[in-house]
């Protein structure tokens, strides 16, 4: 090889060495650029120093996207990469800062997004907020200050003796039940032992003491009040894995508890009675919207009793909701509780009714009636008393439930009511088309609603009447035993006003004929019905007082009786009630003012 052509080789070789050196010198460094470029864009507090990506106040960031390419390109931003002359490579520069930036605005997108779902949430939380204020607000506005319960008392010694009696046989049947049963559901006043019937479950849940409560207050026993008071802050607790029945919880807890807070004022009792309300929930989500009769508190499990006809639900335990729960939706501002009853109103109002009659049995799951049995005693009469009681409690606006009141005591007078060859007027039984010449103790209450009623019905004097009636009717069953005490149900052939069966013959410390007492006094003020009201006080005293407590009583017809062991919880709810009011002064408890649930517990009348 000849010396020029060595080095000519010898040039190339030079050539390809300086071109890589520059390779590796340049590349690098460009390379570290972009990475700084890119290092920026996941830095943003060093991307904000050089002003490209700006962190707002809205979180959101801010690039200056006009600018950014445009300093990729610019002297400033490529002072340090003059050797980039490439074409290709500052394709691939433009591309990454495409990419860069696309990466950003989806950035954007997301944080927005998140900002959106954050705006979204603050609404949400703040809707709750006014919601909860709402009912606060509501709950606030309803005053609920201590009533006096001193007032009432009669200035005729006589009357006071009677009211007095009455106070001391409920302390007698409160200290039996103090001493021997405390926290459980009822007493057995012979045994002194506890008791529980089904409609409370197996579970020691304090029904005497809830269901006492007002009476306590209204007598001024304020001492056995404040221990009441303590158990149920201390103790009550529904929280039990055993059935439950709604009807029986609804009235007596429920009641009880909302009628100790109108009188106390004491917002203990309204939480109780709201939580109670609340186990009973599950009851209500049945295909129809008809409630189910029994719920277990723990598993919210649901269902009916198993004598029930089909399976059906009963007319006076889905009957006699409204009252309670329209109180719960006043004092709490939580409407769900009114929307539930109003559903069963909606149901009822709309169905067929033959004679405009309400049958006892719905089937909860279909909606459609069960038998074709009507009754104002077991298994019906609260129904029609909540109608009626749910128009006044309202302050009289309710018109639907008065309505629905009317029609049905219209339904009630053309199909059942009667009167026996012995000139007693009576509401039968109605039993598919035909009605059976009987009556339960049960249905007397009926004197007092239609007296209740009689003052707003088109012919005031008919109901007045029509009350009268039926209040003697129950009074000539107390006459007709020898114990001055009423059996359970009275057939009207042959022997009227008598229990026919035996297993119709008990007491078991029932209030409906006492009720109608009651109210035909506070109404009419005739004092036969204070004397009426006194004999059966008596009656009670003599012949159901026992050890410790009162007992019910096998059979009315015996001279000597038979205990049963049971002091019924609606003994102080009810009977010891309505028997001192009977004996007080119209302004305590006034019936203009307060109105009774079918347990006896008086709630304010809407202003
Ligand atoms: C009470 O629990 C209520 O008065 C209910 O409406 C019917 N039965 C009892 C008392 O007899």
């Amino acid at each position: 090889m000849k010396l020029s052509q060595r080095f000519a080789i010898l040039l190339g070789l030079g050539s390809i060495a300086i071109f890589c050196y520059g390779m590796v010198l340049f590349l690098p460094k460009e390379n570290a650029e972009l990475n700084k470029m890119f290092e920026h864009s996941h830095d943003e507090d060093a991307f904000d120093k050089n002003h490209d990506v700006l962190s707002n106040q809205d979180g959101k960031l801010h690039v200056n996207s006009l600018t950014l390419p445009n300093k990729l390109h610019s002297n400033d931003a490529l002072a340090d990469n003059a050797n980039i002359k490439d074409a290709s490579q500052r394709r691939k520069i433009d591309e990454i800062a495409k990419d860069h930036l696309a990466a950003i605005e989806e950035a954007n997108r997301v944080l927005s997004m998140k900002a959106q779902i954050e705006a979204d949430k603050a609404k949400i939380l703040q809707q709750e907020h006014e919601k909860m204020l709402n009912q606060l607000a509501q709950a606030g506005s309803y005053k609920v200050e201590p009533y006096d319960y001193k007032r009432g008392e009669p200035k005729d010694p006589s009357i006071l003796e009677k009211r007095n009696a009455i106070k001391e046989m409920m302390k007698f049947a409160w200290d039996g039940y103090k001493k021997h049963a405390w926290g459980s559901n009822e007493l057995r006043p012979v045994s002194l032992r506890k008791h529980s019937a089904n409609i409370f479950g197996s579970a020691n849940t304090g029904a005497t003491i809830v269901d006492a409560l007002d009476t306590l207050y209204i007598m001024g026993l304020i001492d056995e009040f404040d221990d009441a008071k303590k158990w149920v802050h201390e103790s009550l607790d529904m929280n039990s894995r055993t059935d439950i029945s709604v009807f029986e919880v609804n009235i007596r807890f429920i009641g009880g508890l909302l009628s100790a807070y109108f009188l106390s004022g004491d917002p203990i009792f309204m939480n109780q009675a709201k939580s109670i309300a609340d186990k009973l929930s599950p009851a209500f989500n049945s295909p129809s919207g008809i409630p189910y009769a029994l719920v277990n508190p723990i598993t919210g499990k649901t269902k009916n009793w198993g004598w029930a006809s089909g399976g059906c639900s009963v007319l006076s335990e889905f009957g006699s909701l409204h009252l309670e729960f329209s109180m719960l939706t006043r004092i709490t501002g939580d409407k769900s509780y009114l929307d539930k009853v109003l559903k069963i109103r909606e149901i009822l109002k709309k169905m067929d009714k033959p004679n405009g009659l309400y049958f006892n049995y719905i089937n909860p799951k279909t909606g459609a009636w069960g038998q074709r049995h009507a009754s104002v005693g077991a298994l019906g009469d609260s129904f029609y008393e909540y109608l009626l009681k749910t128009w006044l409690l309202s302050g009289k606006t309710d018109h639907t439930a008065k309505e629905m009141y009317d029609s049905a005591v219209k339904a009630i007078e053309s199909n059942m009511i009667k009167k026996s060859p012995g000139g007693l007027t009576y509401i039968g039984e109605y039993k598919n088309s035909r009605v059976e010449p009987k009556m339960g103790h049960l249905t007397c209450f009926a004197g007092g609603m239609f007296a209740l009623g009689a003052k707003y019905a088109d012919d005031e004097k008919h109901y007045l009447d029509l009350a009268a009636e039926i209040t003697h009717t129950c009074h000539e069953s107390y006459e007709r035993t020898p114990l001055k005490i009423g059996p359970e149900a009275f057939g009207f052939t042959g022997n009227e006003a008598v229990a026919v069966r035996a297993n119709e013959k008990y007491y078991i410390l029932r209030p409906e004929v006492i009720e109608s007492y009651f109210i035909m006094w506070r109404i009419t003020k005739d004092p036969k019905y204070r004397q009426w009201g006194w004999e059966a006080a008596q009656a009670i005293n003599k012949h159901c007082r026992v050890e410790s407590g009162f007992s019910g009583i096998k059979n009315v017809y015996e001279e000597k009786p038979q205990y049963d062991d049971v002091q019924q919880s609606f003994l102080l709810a009810e009977t010891f009630k309505y028997l001192y009011l009977l004996f007080s002064d119209d302004d305590l408890i006034s019936l203009d003012e307060w109105v009774f649930n079918t347990e006896a517990h008086p709630f304010p009348v809407v202003r």
